[in-house]
């Protein structure tokens, strides 16, 4: 008989990205030159206490080439872009287009035009409720979406629902925080225009079926928004062999900058929406009589952008990819087997989220222990996690919870990382008796 830790790794490995652990032709990172690469993993938080980072789900730390791409825009190449013929301009503007190069090839989009600049998720599915949901949506239409999304990937179709008369729809969890694609489909009807689904929750670490609950959604003629916040960061992406209309992320999650990210498009549709915000670089001619609109995708960038936090974003892909996406979900997929297996073994520990296909993110409730008390405690160890609703409150009501304990996993992880966040938690455990 296999004990409950045994079957879990089995499950574990058996999923798509886990597999790359057995794949023997994927190269190990090279941990200590990866670590060495991210400057502020060489501090120590507290007197004594070298910083443990598991916080990556919620921000990622930057590596020196990423810094050092931002630093050098705001040192020798700073000047708009697409306004000047002054060489400073020209010279901005080819570092910003060549990084939408970068997120091109990164995602496997078929052309750069469909490759547009936001500040973030957030913003990215937002403009596809505002803009794609205006001129699609009609009273009585639904929208649907499942259990496990971040409030952007809910209240944005919630405020455009509201305006123009539709409905959202939510598709359920499994208790272990799958979502089948027979759930799903249940909940698609002849009225569902759009579906939005996370491509990994950052709450229960479950990888979704895209492409699988991408053909349920097109078969009834929806289209499908992925927000890919945590999905674009544990492994390889192609939006082409996914076959979404619409993916998004942001830069930070990525060990880019904060304050930038990327709405994926299809040409077709994105051609189709009108503008959502209106400023310069969005425009063809501005009349007082009426407006028309630049190409793809400067239709779609309103304003100056944020140059450096662009060429910031192209410096942590080049990077990833230097690491190789495979090298980075093996390593990820040996944390995560090994965090559960060492979590699976405290007394009274449950993890929240245990899907067969997981990326990432080790979310736990500890009985007796408050989340903020014990993220309180692991700080003063030095050891970074989060505690909450992590952003997904239905998520949390559905398990009964005000809050879990997450820790989540970045490339600069390691094994001893792991084994120290389990010693943490038993002193908590201890300490609360
Ligand atoms: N999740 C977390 O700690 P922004 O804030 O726009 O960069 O990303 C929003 C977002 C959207 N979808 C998912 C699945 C996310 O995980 C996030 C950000 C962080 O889990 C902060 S709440």
């Amino acid at each position: 008989m296999t004990s409950g830790v045994e079957t879990r790794r089995k499950r574990i490995s058996s999923s798509p990205i886990e597999a790359a652990i057995v794949s023997a032709t994927v190269p190990a990172l090279d941990i200590d030159a990866v670590r060495a690469d991210f400057p502020a993993l060489a501090q120590e938080v507290h007197p004594g206490k070298p910083l443990v980072y598991l916080d990556s789900a919620a921000t990622a730390l930057k590596p020196q080439v990423v810094i050092d791409a931002i630093t050098n825009v705001y040192a020798k190449e700073c000047a708009n872009v697409h306004r000047g013929v002054h060489a400073l301009s020209q010279r901005a503007t080819a570092l910003y287009e060549g990084a939408r190069d970068t997120v091109q090839r990164f995602i496997g989009a078929g052309s750069r035009e469909e490759i547009i600049f936001t500040s973030g998720t957030t913003a990215a599915l937002n403009l596809v409720a505002m803009t794609y949901g205006a001129v699609n949506l009609a009273p009585g239409d639904e929208v649907l979406v499942t259990e496990l999304e971040h409030h952007s990937d809910i209240v944005s179709w919630q405020l455009q629902c509201e305006r123009v008369g539709a409905r959202l729809v939510v598709a359920p969890i499994e208790e272990n925080g799958e979502v089948t694609a027979k759930a799903f489909a249940s909940r698609l009807t002849r009225r569902t225009k759009i579906v939005a689904f996370a491509h990994v929750s950052n709450a229960l670490g479950t990888v979704l079926p895209v492409a699988e609950l991408t053909r349920l959604a097109h078969e009834v003629g929806a289209i499908v928004v992925v927000d890919g916040a945590q999905g674009v960061v544990h492994g390889s992406v192609d939006v082409r062999e996914l076959d979404v209309d619409f993916y998004a992320f942001s830069g930070h999650k990525l060990y880019g900058p904060t304050g930038v990210g990327v709405l994926y498009g299809k040409r077709a549709l994105l051609e189709a929406m009108p503008p959502w915000m209106g400023g310069g670089d969005m425009i063809d001619r501005v009349q007082f009589s009426g407006s028309t609109y630049n190409d793809l995708p400067y239709k779609f960038e309103a304003g100056t952008p944020n140059i450096a936090g662009v060429v910031g974003l192209g410096a942590a892909l080049d990077y990833m990819r230097s690491l190789g996406m495979d090298a980075i979900a093996k390593h990820e997929a040996t944390l995560l087997a090994h965090g559960t297996e060492v979590l699976e073994r405290i007394e009274g520990l449950r993890l929240i989220g245990t899907a067969d296909h997981k990326a990432g993110v080790l979310a736990f409730d500890l009985a007796g222990v408050h989340p903020t008390d014990l993220g309180t405690l692991l700080d003063a160890q030095g050891i970074a996690i989060r505690t909450g609703h992590h952003c997904a409150q239905p998520v949390m009501d559905r398990y009964g919870l005000t809050g879990t304990a997450r820790a989540s996993i970045g490339v600069y992880n390691t094994i001893g990382e792991l084994d120290r966040l389990a010693r943490g938690i038993e002193e908590a455990r201890a300490l609360f008796g």
